[in-house]
């Protein structure tokens, strides 16, 4: 009887960053990557903490999960497909489930993989079915008869053959049947080295001849062009820890013929690697493991991905290993920049938190002018998700950033002395309303965009003033909470609730003010005593775009249609890169009546404190610290006059999210409708 083996998990994981290692909430040991239907999948295993009573310097795995990707940055871990506690022919507590492969045959996959078999000792190799990549998996009751080893890889020939090649002293390959199930050709009775007085076991296949002394395993066997590739990770000399190297042939089982290496062992010795390589969407990468997030125990590893290149005459060119991996980016997500492309000698980076590695690292640009760069970020969907009409602060940057000296942040595109995108000042303690950066703490800064780069471009970054850390970093477009008034023909009308939506709103004015506690009624009346207006009857409405200087600062007006019921003035300061706390804000609109609308009165709420005139007469004043609370305060009953009636407010606030909302409401309290709103 077959025995259903996997387990789909009802909840698929979505990783996304491209970065090395390429996943990042578990261990991936031995990455076997596949092409089926247009798909990358990865089917690692799985390095897991020794439970207690196992050993615990050993390796140690108890099940297989699947990955697929389409673009090499998002994965998804389609959950648990092989677990050892389910194989009929294995030891449910071997924790031996090491390096897999999986291949599709008319239709049909076929997963392969290691594990300490219920009786006798050391490996066997199992054969798990599905109809889709991501299983579910049968398992066949018993192993493959004449395998007893690791690392199982298959090669489908262009022919329709198959071949099966494994570790077991040494590397050996054979042919399979049809089936895929069993192997093709004779079995030999073999005492296993070191188990002399052991019953033998039946051996089949092929050893594979040419390959150079040295401790060999993981054979992936690919084909590329006319030419066999037999890759395998080799100790090259005594003492050391593997590479990966290769041999060619013209014969899928040898002789084959050394060429050399295709990459260096890993510098901080952990000792295994262990690979696969394919061909997707054009481009040849090689997979392979290294133990990034357990930088103290080389047996819990992570998949990485990188390039790989042929030489016209077949021959590999070595792989340096890099962090930053394969992937194209889009500038929007969060770039986790401690995985770098380039970078100047002291650039370091370090676990965010050593306990729990999986958090990744941080970039340490640690003195002024070091720099680094970051490839393949994709800036084309964010250019071309802005308006035609963008205005000036639809793009932002934003950086989660340390410092412990006052320092800026630029980045450039592509290089060094690249065209500057964007400039982050990081002011440790700096006092005042004006954001500020805790010595030595991480903080979230935003700064305007000078330029945005059109399409796949590497950043640069670079310090200037003193060293910082880098989190990450991040282009976000702005939530779109206000829209230019771009046709003044077509008049506003207040919205649903009543809510007036178009205003001319003036850059924001510096006040500064630790607490919104001083805005008493007395205090209000000398900060609003100042407005940038003409008195009426001399009022002039400004223009959008206009210009005004106020005390030592130029502001300028901007005519907007709000998305939202209430004015998100804090949104406005901040799209614009301007100061949002220990500000005052002006505001004011035309409503336009067809006829007088006698009884009514204006509603409003604000964040902080604010002042409303009509027609020059002060109606409504919202003194104190105050919440944005919808018809906070009432004025008395007024007049809309026919004609041109001018609201004006000014809304002032310290450390709050400044925003306001008002409307006008009838007798009855239901709101007034029945006029224009205009900016002009
Ligand atoms: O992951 C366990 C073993 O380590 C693999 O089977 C070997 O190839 C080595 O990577």
């Amino acid at each position: 009887m077959k025995h259903t083996i996997s387990l789909i998990l009802s909840v698929l994981t979505l990783s996304a960053v491209a970065q090395n290692p390429i996943i990042h909430d578990q261990f991936t040991a031995d990455p076997t990557a596949r092409v089926f239907n247009d798909k990358i999948y990865l089917y690692p295993s799985h390095d897991i903490p020794a439970p207690v009573g196992k050993r615990q310097d050993w390796f140690c795995m108890e099940d297989y999960h699947v990955f697929s990707s389409e673009n090499l940055i998002d994965w998804t871990d389609h959950g648990i497909i092989v677990s050892q506690t389910t194989v009929p022919w294995g030891k449910p507590d071997g924790y031996s489930m090491w390096a897999p492969d999986c291949v599709c045959k008319n239709g049909r996959y076929y997963f392969y993989f290691p594990n300490a078999p219920k009786e006798g000792r050391g490996f066997a190799v199992g054969v798990a079915t599905a109809d889709k990549p991501e299983g579910p998996f049968i398992c066949e009751n018993r192993p493959i008869v004449g395998v007893s080893g690791i690392d199982p890889c298959v090669l489908l020939d262009d022919d329709g053959k198959a071949y099966l090649y494994w570790s077991s002293m040494g590397i050996r390959g054979a042919k399979l049947k049809d089936n895929m199930k069993e192997l093709d050709g004779e079995l030999q009775e073999v005492t296993m080295p070191g188990r002399e007085g052991m019953p033998p076991i039946m051996v089949g296949g092929v050893e594979m001849k040419g390959l150079p002394e040295g401790f060999k395993e993981g054979p992936f066997v690919f084909k590329r062009e006319d030419h066999y590739y037999l890759t395998f990770p080799w100790v090259r000399q005594e003492g050391g820890t593997e590479t990966l190297a290769y041999a060619m042939s013209d014969n899928p089982l040898g002789p084959w013929t050394f060429k050399g290496i295709i990459m260096a062992e890993h510098p901080n010795r952990c000792w295994t690697n262990h690979h696969s390589i394919v061909e997707y969407h054009g481009e040849w990468l090689l997979f392979y493991h290294h133990n990034d997030y357990s930088p103290r125990f080389d047996k819990m590893r992570s998949a990485h991905i990188d390039r790989i290149c042929f030489n016209p005459d077949g021959t590999i060119q070595e792989v340096k290993p890099t962090l930053r991996g394969v992937g194209i980016c889009a500038a929007t997500t969060r770039l986790e920049v401690d995985r770098f492309s380039m970078c100047s000698e002291e650039v370091n980076f370090a676990f965010k938190d050593s306990l729990n590695t999986f958090r990744g690292w941080y970039l340490s640009l640690p003195q002024k002018g070091s720099w680094s760069t970051y490839a393949d970020v994709d800036f084309a969907s964010l250019s071309q998700s802005l308006p035609e009409n963008s205005v000036k602060g639809d793009v932002y940057f934003v950086a989660n950033v340390r410092a412990n000296e006052d320092a800026t942040l630029v980045v450039r595109d592509g290089s060094i002395k690249g065209k500057e995108i964007a400039r982050l000042p990081i002011q440790v303690e700096s006092t005042g309303q004006r954001r500020r950066s805790v010595r030595g703490q991480w903080i979230t800064l935003t700064a305007p965009i000078k330029y945005l780069p059109a399409g796949i471009t590497s950043l640069c970054l670079k310090t200037e003033g003193a060293g910082i850390d880098i989190d990450w970093l991040q282009f976000k477009k702005r939530e779109q909470y206000f829209n230019p008034v771009t046709n003044k023909a077509i008049s506003s009308q207040p919205d649903a609730e009543g809510f007036i939506r178009r205003w001319l709103l003036l850059e924001p004015l510096d006040k500064p003010n630790r607490s919104n506690t001083v805005f008493t009624d007395t205090y209000l009346q000398d900060a609003f005593a100042a407005p940038p207006f003409h008195v009426e009857p001399h009022f002039v409405l400004p223009k959008d775009g206009q210009k005004i200087k106020v005390n030592k600062q130029t502001l300028a007006w901007h005519a907007i249609d709000s998305q939202h019921y209430n004015v998100k003035l804090f949104r406005f300061a901040d799209q614009l890169g301007m100061q949002t706390y220990g500000v005052l804000f002006w505001a004011v609109t035309v409503i336009d009546c067809t006829e007088d609308i006698p009884n009514v009165r204006l509603t409003a709420g604000s964040n902080g404190a604010s002042k409303w005139w009509l027609n020059g007469e002060e109606i409504l004043l919202l003194s104190g610290d105050r919440r944005m609370v919808l018809d906070d305060g009432v004025s008395s009953r007024l007049t809309l006059k026919k004609g041109r009636n001018i609201l004006r407010c000014a809304v002032i606030n310290g450390p709050g999210m400044s925003d306001f909302c008002v409307r006008f409401i009838d007798e009855h309290g239901n709101p007034v409708r029945n006029y224009q709103v205009n900016c002009h």
